[in-house]
C-alpha cells in the first residue's frame, strides 16, 4: 500500500503543483524518503517491493524530465548498495542516498549559477523561457556580481510559468519585462543572451525544455544570439544512449480552451519540444560548461551505461511486454 502523503507528491507532481525538473526530481527522493521512514515491511524483501511500488507511482506522473527516472534510480541504487544487508541497514542506506541527491542537486544549481554568471556581461539583455531554476541560478548570480543585466521572460503558455520567473526576478532586484511567447523574433535583436533549462538532453545533444524553446532557439540563431542551456547532470538521459526516445508530454486541452464551447474543436497542447544540438551554444552543468555534442561522454561517465548492458535490459523489457 503507498500513504496518502506519498499519493499526495504524486499527485502534486501531475497537476503540476510541483513542477520544473529539478523541483519534481527532488520531490521523487523526498517521496521515497517518507515511504522509507513510513514503512512497516517486516522483511528487506517486503521493503524492495514497497520500495517498487512507491516507484512506480511516482514514475507515472510526468514522463519528460528525466530527472525524475534519475532521481529514482540514484536513491533506488541503496537497495541494491544494501543488498543482503539487514532491514534496519537498508532503511538507512536508502534514507541517506536520498537526502544526498537532494543536497548534491541543490548545490549543483548553484554551482550553475556561479559558472554560467561567468559567461553573462555586464549590461546584458537575457531572454529565459518558462521558469528554470538553474537558469534563474545563472542569471542571478551575474546580477549579485554587479552586472547591470536586464531580463526578458515570455509569459510560457498555457501555464504562465513566466509569471513564476518575473516575480522571482523581480525580488532580487533584477529589471524585468514580460513579452507574449510569440513576440520573442520581434524582440530578438535586443537581446544579447538566451538562457534557458532542460528537462531532458539526449546522447546527441539535442535538449527537451518548455514548449516554445526550439522556435526561440532558431530566432536566436538566425539573430546570431548566444542559447545557453543550465542543467544539472541528472537532466542527461542515459536510454537515449540505446536509441530511446524523450517522451513529449501532451497535457488537457483544459489548459487551453474550454472545450464545451468547441466541441469539434482538436486541441493539441504538447508541453516540451525538441532543440537540435546545433542551435545550443553550450550547456552550463555543474561540472563546468560542455558544448552539447559532448552530452554523449558526459552520460557515459555519469551514469557509468555499458550499452551492451543496457542493450540486454531492453530487451528483457520488451520480453515482458510480448509475454
Ligand atoms: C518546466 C521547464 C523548465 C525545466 C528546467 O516545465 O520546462 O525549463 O524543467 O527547470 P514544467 P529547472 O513547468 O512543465 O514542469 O531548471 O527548475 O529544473
Amino acid at each position: 500500500m503507498v500513504s496518502v502523503k506519498i499519493e499526495k507528491i504524486a499527485q502534486d507532481i501531475k497537476t503540476m503543483k510541483i513542477r520544473g525538473a529539478g523541483r519534481i526530481a527532488r520531490a521523487a527522493a523526498k517521496a521515497m524518503e517518507i515511504a522509507t521512514k513510513e514503512s512497516k515491511a517486516k522483511t528487506p524483501d517486503d521493503f524492495s517491493k514497497e520500495m517498487e511500488k512507491v516507484s512506480k507511482l511516482l514514475l507515472k506522473t510526468r514522463p519528460t524530465a528525466v530527472s525524475l527516472p534519475n532521481a529514482i534510480r540514484y536513491v533506488s541504487l541503496g537497495l541494491k548498495q544494501a543488498h543482503g544487508a539487514d532491514l534496519w541497514t537498508m532503511k538507512k542506506t536508502l534514507s541517506s542516498r536520498a537526502e544526498e541527491f537532494i543536497k548534491n542537486s541543490k548545490e549543483a544549481v548553484k554551482a550553475i549559477g556561479a559558472i554560467g554568471a561567468n559567461r553573462i556581461s555586464d549590461g546584458d539583455v537575457i531572454l529565459t523561457h518558462c521558469n528554470s531554476q538553474a537558469a534563474l541560478s545563472i542569471i542571478k548570480a551575474a546580477f549579485k556580481q554587479g552586472k547591470r543585466i536586464e531580463v526578458i521572460t515570455t509569459e510560457s503558455r498555457p501555464v504562465w510559468q513566466g509569471r513564476l520567473s518575473a516575480r522571482d526576478l523581480l525580488k532580487a532586484g533584477i529589471p524585468t519585462t514580460m513579452i507574449i511567447d510569440s513576440a520573442v523574433r520581434h524582440f530578438i535583436r535586443d537581446v544579447d543572451k538566451v538562457v534557458v533549462g532542460a528537462d531532458s538532453i539526449a546522447a546527441n545533444g539535442a535538449v527537451v525544455n518548455k514548449i516554445g524553446s526550439s522556435a526561440i532557439a532558431l530566432a536566436a540563431w538566425e539573430a546570431r544570439v548566444l542559447f545557453i542551456v543550465a542543467a544539472e547532470t541528472y537532466k542527461f538521459n542515459p536510454d537515449t544512449l540505446v536509441g530511446k526516445l524523450v517522451k513529449i508530454e501532451e497535457r488537457d486541452p483544459k489548459e487551453i480552451i474550454n472545450l464545451k464551447s468547441y466541441p469539434k474543436l482538436k486541441v493539441r497542447n504538447p508541453a516540451f519540444d525538441v532543440t537540435p544540438a546545433e542551435y545550443v551554444d553550450f550547456i552550463v552543468t555543474e561540472r563546468g560548461i560542455i558544448p552539447p555534442f559532448a552530452a554523449y561522454s558526459l552520460i557515459k561517465d555519469t551514469f557509468e551505461v555499458k550499452p551492451d548492458e543496457r542493450i540486454k535490459d531492453h530487451i528483457g523489457d520488451k520480453l515482458k511486454l510480448a509475454v
